[in-house]
């Protein structure tokens, strides 16, 4: 069985819009109000995904979830037509574009049963994120029907899971055992923590990881308060490489010296704030980024647009790419329209660790695909939205159309 890492994106749904209901993330609350792009949106989405193949990744993906979510509305009392506003924007939200957000994923080295282990996370920290875990458990249940795969409903709704996002793996190649690191909030001063420690230590006991190589570490409050609701904002990691903000974690030394018994080749690269404040780093989405590696082995590092524009960010990049660090390779890519609701290039993926041919192949993607995919979210999808009109009966139609649309041509009529 050849394990590959496959990166699954969220194709970013036809509802996309600006209705500032993350707060804790500045980008949505500073975005609030603004007229959205669903069409450019998504065919940003699918360059992204045709660049990661273009550098020989593997490429999945996941549909948007249905908008409005009906059911959802329904168990209310309401309608899209009746709801007041602020519901309705939560109906309509297209926040399952963020699939780091979808599930915690244990790939089948780290676990007793050798299976790989998907848990969908219940996101109920955001009234608009808590409703996605239906469609995100359909979905994964279709993706990985396969035996190589367990895949588990969400932990019980008192612990807030935010799934992949708060979660990190190091090995020394990505089919080898690893080390699984959960990261969790207590405290984020005005800003709310997303993931609780008993939600962290649930999945890792469904997934019956090895207790000697877990490892828990509490998010900086600092990182929290200044904007990093989830921890892949502030720090990723691939293979034996942890790449991270000096304010991440609350107490990185234990993280740090259980990475180094565990992980044969471990090597921690820290940006100090002195070089990028914490402010630069959320701004910029950094860390936000994917770390890959390509077949040639380089290690590469898919950074935001944003990231290009930030004087500081960019001169760290630079200065680590000519020195001897393990990242030598860096991508730009434009996902403006998922950054402005505080979504960057690694928001938009879900990595898992699995045999590609146990997977529903109508989930993976190649070129082609992706070329079929551009062509219904050109035809489809709205070209704009404002925040006003997100209970039009012409939007609301459009929307549902477009989903239809996209069902059709990758054949997952079981998901309508
Ligand atoms: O949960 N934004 C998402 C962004 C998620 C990013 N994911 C990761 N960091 N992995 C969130 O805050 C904005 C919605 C709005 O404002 O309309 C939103 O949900």
């Amino acid at each position: 069985m050849a394990l590959a890492e496959i990166n699954f994106d969220g194709i970013i749904g036809p509802s996309h819009n600006y209705a500032g209901l993350s707060f804790g993330n500045v980008a949505s609350m500073g975005h609030a109000g603004q007229v959205s792009e669903p069409r450019a949106a998504a065919l940003q989405g699918l360059d992204k995904m045709r660049a990661n193949l273009a550098l020989g990744l593997r490429q999945g993906i996941f549909v948007p979830h249905p908008r409005p979510h009906r059911a959802w509305l329904a168990e209310l009392g309401t309608t899209i037509e009746g709801a007041d506003p602020v519901v309705a924007a939560n109906a309509m939200s297209a926040s399952a574009m963020w699939a780091a957000n979808a599930a915690t994923v244990s790939p089948a080295p780290d676990t007793a049963d050798g299976r790989c282990h998907l848990t969908a996370a219940n996101l109920r920290t955001m009234a608009h994120r808590s409703h996605e875990w239906p469609h995100t458990l359909a979905q994964l249940r279709l993706a990985f029907s396969s035996e190589s795969f367990a895949v588990h409903a969400p932990v019980p709704t008192a612990f807030g899971d935010e799934g992949a996002a708060n979660h990190m793996r190091l090995a020394a190649a990505h089919g080898h055992q690893g080390v699984e690191v959960f990261v969790y909030g207590v405290s984020g001063g005005a800003f709310p923590a997303r993931q609780h420690v008993e939600a962290s230590k649930a999945i890792a006991r469904l997934h019956r990881l090895d207790p000697a190589r877990t490892i828990f570490v509490q998010q900086s409050e600092e990182a929290i308060a200044a904007g990093a609701f989830h921890n892949d904002v502030v720090a990723v990691a691939n293979e034996h490489v942890l790449f991270a903000h000096e304010q991440a974690f609350a107490d990185r030394q234990p993280l740090l010296d259980a990475c180094s018994a565990h992980v044969p080749g471990f090597e921690y690269v820290e940006v100090a704030a002195a070089d990028v404040p914490l402010a630069d780093a959320i701004r910029s989405y950094l860390f936000n980024a994917q770390l890959v590696t390509r077949p040639n082995g380089e290690m590469t590092l898919i950074v935001p647009g944003e990231a290009h524009e930030t004087a500081s960010v960019w001169r760290w990049i630079e200065r680590h790419l000519a020195g001897n660090g393990p990242i030598r390779r860096v991508e730009v890519v434009d996902v403006r329209q998922s950054m402005a609701n505080g979504g960057g290039p690694a928001c938009l993926r879900l990595r898992v660790v699995a045999d590609p041919a146990t997977v529903d192949p109508r989930f993976i993607v190649d070129q082609e695909k992706v070329d079929r995919i551009a062509d219904v979210v050109r035809r489809h999808w709205p070209e704009q939205v404002a925040h006003d009109e997100l209970q039009r009966p012409g939007l609301i139609a459009d929307v549902e159309r477009a989903r239809a649309a996209l069902l059709d041509a990758l054949d997952l009529a079981e998901l309508a």
